[in-house]
């Protein structure tokens, strides 16, 4: 695999509450490890996220009497899925997977700190509209290109790898570093979404 400088690997929420025995557990979630440490090395830049929510939060299930986790709700800026409290900021659920080699960090971007508005993508808040900064980051490095694997397959990696597509990078998504929620086929959904956006799935 050449090393390209105009390509960036983005590691998307490989958190411990995503892993095996977290408080939202991907199924195999942590199986992505082992693969992702390996395809680091092929990379000059690498971004790590982590899900990154104040106690609280409105996509938690417990902020909202009688509704429970995997429910939906109507914010101010559309449906929301209610999930278990997850990636606490500061707890070990938010922590990366132990396994996970995030010493060649470039940047790890948080997302989701704002108590009144979900993030998914590492691009934007769930408003669709309030930028995290990422775009510029890359932007400004001449990153045209962008890699994207991590935790979920069919929630925050799929809306960072449509996001990025909109923005105008060529974005390709190695689905054996992935793993989904699948909720409701949400995974097939995801992906017919993301080859009809033009999303590179490997
Ligand atoms: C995620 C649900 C809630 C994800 C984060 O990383 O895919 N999913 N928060
Ligand atoms: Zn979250």
């Amino acid at each position: 695999m050449p090393m390209n400088s105009d390509q960036a690997l983005i590691v998307i929420d490989v958190q411990n509450d995503f892993c095996i025995g977290g408080a939202l557990e991907v199924p195999f979630g942590e199986e992505v490890v082992a693969n992702i440490n390996r395809l680091v090395k092929h990379y000059e830049m690498v971004v790590y996220t982590q899900d990154w929510h104040p106690k609280g939060h409105a996509s938690f299930a417990s902020s909202h009497a009688g509704l429970a986790p995997f429910e939906t709700i109507d914010l101010s800026y559309g449906k929301q899925v209610l999930w278990p409290d997850h990636c606490v900021q500061g707890t070990s659920g938010a922590d990366f997977h132990p396994d996970l080699n995030t010493d060649s960090a470039d940047a790890i971007v948080r997302k989701g700190c704002r108590r009144e508005i979900d993030s998914y993508s590492a691009f934007f808040e769930n408003d669709r509209e309030t930028p995290t900064g990422l775009e510029g980051y890359l932007r400004t490095r001449g990153i045209k290109r962008i890699v994207c694997v991590g935790l979920a397959t069919d929630y925050c990696v799929f809306y960072s790898a449509i996001d990025a597509a909109k923005l105008g990078f060529e974005v390709e998504v190695q689905e054996k570093c992935c793993r989904a929620i699948d909720m409701d086929n949400s995974l097939s959904k995801a992906r017919q979404e993301m080859q009809s956006a033009g999303v590179d799935l490997k």
